[in-house]
């Protein structure tokens, strides 16, 4: 495995919810390391850069209209496989195919409010990492 880093948000049902706390903490026990972490409210505008290869699809605006709704946290988290990893963290995009134990089977709703993201490759984290971080927060 090698070292990567991959891009996390907490969504804005999570953080509503209150379970920044449990899902750092899920983060921590999983050996993947918080390189940086802030709270901010996305924009539409945002929204559809950073979901650029979803504008135009039937979920997109639902999509929109629940990312913006409130605040999210987002991280950058890296370690072996951290892609990967965090993928498996988090589990499938539908809650209700999620395995027990998995973020989004205890914090997701359903497959359109399901409580984080995660970058699916290194071409899409590398993007998503520093679409919303800068060098010096990086660094
Ligand atoms: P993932 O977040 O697991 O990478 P994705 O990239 O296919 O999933 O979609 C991005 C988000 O869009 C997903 O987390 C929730 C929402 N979404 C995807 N498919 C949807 C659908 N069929 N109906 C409603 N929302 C959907
Ligand atoms: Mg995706």
């Amino acid at each position: 495995m090698s070292f990567e880093r991959t891009f996390a948000i907490i969504k804005p049902d999570a953080v509503k919810a209150g379970h920044v706390g449990e899902i750092i903490s899920a983060i921590e026990q999983s050996g993947l390391e918080i390189r940086c972490l802030k709270r901010v409210r996305l924009s539409a505008g945002i929204c559809k850069g950073f979901y650029h290869e979803h504008v135009g699809k039937g979920f997109y605006q639902e999509l929109e209209d629940f990312m913006t709704e409130g605040p999210v946290v987002m991280m950058c988290l890296e370690g072996d496989g951290a892609i990967l990893k965090w993928r498996d963290l988090m589990g499938p995009t539908n809650p209700a195919n999620a395995a027990e134990g998995t973020l989004r089977k205890r914090f997701g709703t359903n497959i359109g409010r399901n409580a984080t993201h995660g970058s699916d490759s290194p071409v899409s984290a590398a993007f998503e990492v520093g679409y919303f971080f800068n060098a010096f927060e990086l660094s």
